[in-house]
């Protein structure tokens, strides 16, 4: 297929990219750098140095044979984005272009209106994009469980029946998240759900979870393409912190009680579910909403399980709680509905021992390169 990636540079994009120009489809990225240049400012850059786009892209095919289309452009510029619709014309296209970092989005106002501006005119010129030059194009954007925050109630997969006096009628379930970045992919669904429903596009919104993973199979290939893995408090997501900070002999930092529960993903499995999805497109006018982790863990448990593989390693594990940086529940409910993308055959890899053990290996490779300054939290939920 044709495919259009937006955020190429990113830990999600660029493995994305690889795994499908590998599997024959014509791939093509976009990134403006975005992470890249708030990497640098706050200090928060990856434990590998990953090579700019064109560079990893002329790597990539020179190992594999395979090519990957590179336009380095911000698509907050419709003229831009719009240009490489008409030409490029695609069946489908992925949305990563997004300030995936909560953190990030709650420091003051110049960050949360970059990400605000950033996520939301991003969505909203790939609509109009799709809708000008290519209608039958599957928009597949990716949100966050997050979007549904930690509701009382069971979590459906992205709708929900409501009865009310005697009628009934079917809602998006509601959504209130824990913080702006995941509030901005409230308004991305929202948008797109408007366009569906008015203009017929075809979309599929994938609610994700927390990803870990340090590699991926095309990236075996040389480490100059392993995704961007971050260990600092602002990209880096629990799992691949918790690796670092086992390796480099810093206790764990599991937020307030370490209660929250999360659904969480393997980077190989993100991967997987895209491509099913891909490859299963909605009907046109259709909002399709999965929710995307194959298993659910508290922060504890995760702790413990990192703790007990690194002790197996002689790596002399400790874990501590420190006080929350964020607002957010440390105790709660948690029951969803994920069978959506089992159903198209997703064959999940689990948080094993050994797939645990695989990972730490490799951390400890580069422990070398670990800044244990960049590990303890800096960002408050709490207004400046
Ligand atoms: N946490 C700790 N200690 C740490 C880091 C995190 O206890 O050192 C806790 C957090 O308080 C939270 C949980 O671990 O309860 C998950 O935090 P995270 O940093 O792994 O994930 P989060 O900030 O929610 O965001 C990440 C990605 C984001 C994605 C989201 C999915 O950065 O792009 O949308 O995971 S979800 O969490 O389901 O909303």
């Amino acid at each position: 297929m044709r495919v259009l990636i937006l955020g190429g540079d990113g830990y999600l994009g660029w493995p994305t990219a690889m795994a499908f120009a590998s599997r024959g489809h014509d791939v093509t990225v976009i990134d403006n750098y975005l992470r890249r240049k708030i990497a640098v400012e706050t200090g928060s850059e990856a434990l590998l140095p990953n090579p700019e786009l064109f560079k990893r892209a002329d790597i990539f095919h020179s190992i594999s044979g395979h090519r990957i289309r590179v336009e380095i452009g911000d698509c907050t510029d419709y003229g831009m984005l719009s240009a490489i619709f008409k030409d490029l014309r695609p069946e489908a296209v992925v949305h990563y272009a997004e300030q995936p970092s909560a953190p990030y989005s709650m420091i003051n106002y110049d960050c949360a209106r970059k990400t605000l501006n950033n996520n939301i005119n991003t969505t909203f010129n790939l609509i109009w994009a799709v809708m000008e030059h290519a209608p039958e194009c599957h928009i597949i954007k990716l949100g966050t469980m997050g979007e549904y925050g930690t509701p009382n109630i069971d979590i459906e997969e992205g709708w929900i029946e409501i009865e009310r006096n005697g009628r009934k009628e079917t809602f998006l379930y509601p959504r209130q998240a824990g913080s702006l970045y995941h509030t901005t992919k409230v308004l991305d669904t929202d948008l797109l759900w408007f366009y569906v429903r008015t203009y017929g596009i075809r979309v599929t919104d994938l609610m994700q979870g927390p990803v870990y993973g340090v590699s991926t199979e095309e990236a075996e290939l040389d480490e100059r393409l392993f995704p961007n893995f971050h260990y600092d408090d602002i990209f880096g997501t629990v799992v691949n912190r918790f690796l670092v900070q086992a390796v480099a002999g810093v206790p764990l930092t599991v937020y307030g009680k370490g209660e929250q529960i999360r659904g969480y993903i393997n980077i190989n499995d993100t991967i997987q579910c895209v491509e099913l999805v891909m490859k299963n497109p909605p009907k046109k006018g259709e909002l399709r909403i999965f929710n995307q982790f194959t298993e659910k863990f508290s922060v504890n448990e995760i702790a413990e399980k990192i703790s007990r593989v690194g002790n197996q390693m002689k790596l002399n594990v400790k874990i501590m709680s420190i006080e929350n940086p964020r607002k957010e529940k440390e105790e709660h409910y948690y029951n969803v509905r994920h069978d959506g993308l089992l159903k198209l055959s997703l064959k999940p890899a689990y948080m094993t021992d050994e797939v645990l053990r695989g990972m730490m290996s490799k951390v400890i490779k580069y422990k070398n390169r670990i800044d244990i300054g960049k590990i303890m939290p800096r960002v408050s939920w709490r207004a400046a």
